[in-house]
């Protein structure tokens, strides 16, 4: 079901800031940058790799105000890794049959993603602590 690594989502302060350290320390490229009003962030998509199931991107993530998953996530745990984003073919398919196997489904329906893609979330409480994003992509 899951094809790939699309994304690691970290979260951060100041989006700028981070991605001059990606940038320096990695030699990573952003690829992408957008303001997301629904999931509350100020995003940007690094380029890590390419594979034969599609790319794989660092996701930097910047609250847009305190009050949202990311701003409540750094007041509680301080900068990090705030998610997972798997690749898959078919997200409402695949939310059907996770949802099936007694996971909390943040997401009943796909969102609007990163990038033209469309995500949902599943409840970290359900996946032993890990914030875990479904990405339906159509990049590749
Ligand atoms: C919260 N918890 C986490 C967590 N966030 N655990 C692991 N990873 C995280 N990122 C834990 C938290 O420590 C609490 O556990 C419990 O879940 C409830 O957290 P809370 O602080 O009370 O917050 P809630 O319940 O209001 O919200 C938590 C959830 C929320 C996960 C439901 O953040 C959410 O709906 N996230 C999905 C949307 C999202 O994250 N959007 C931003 C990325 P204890 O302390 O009670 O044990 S947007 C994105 O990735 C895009 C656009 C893209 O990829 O294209
Ligand atoms: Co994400």
């Amino acid at each position: 079901m899951l094809l790939r690594i699309d994304h690691v989502g970290v979260a951060c302060h100041n989006l700028e800031e981070k991605i001059e350290f990606y940038e320096s320390v990695f030699g990573l490229t952003v690829v992408s940058r957008e303001v997301n009003e629904e999931q509350g962030v100020r995003e940007a998509m690094l380029h890590v790799a390419d594979g034969d199931q599609g790319a794989s991107y660092v996701q930097l993530l910047e609250p847009l105000h305190p009050d949202t998953a990311v701003g409540k996530f750094l007041a509680k745990r301080g900068e990090g890794v705030h998610h997972i984003g798997y690749g898959v073919a078919d997200v409402t398919k695949a939310l059907e049959e996770i949802g099936a196997k007694g996971v909390r489904l943040i997401d009943e329906r796909p969102r609007h993603g990163s990038m033209g893609a469309s995500i949902a979330f599943l409840h970290p409480k359900d996946v032993g602590g890990v914030l875990t994003e479904l990405v339906e992509t159509s990049r590749r």
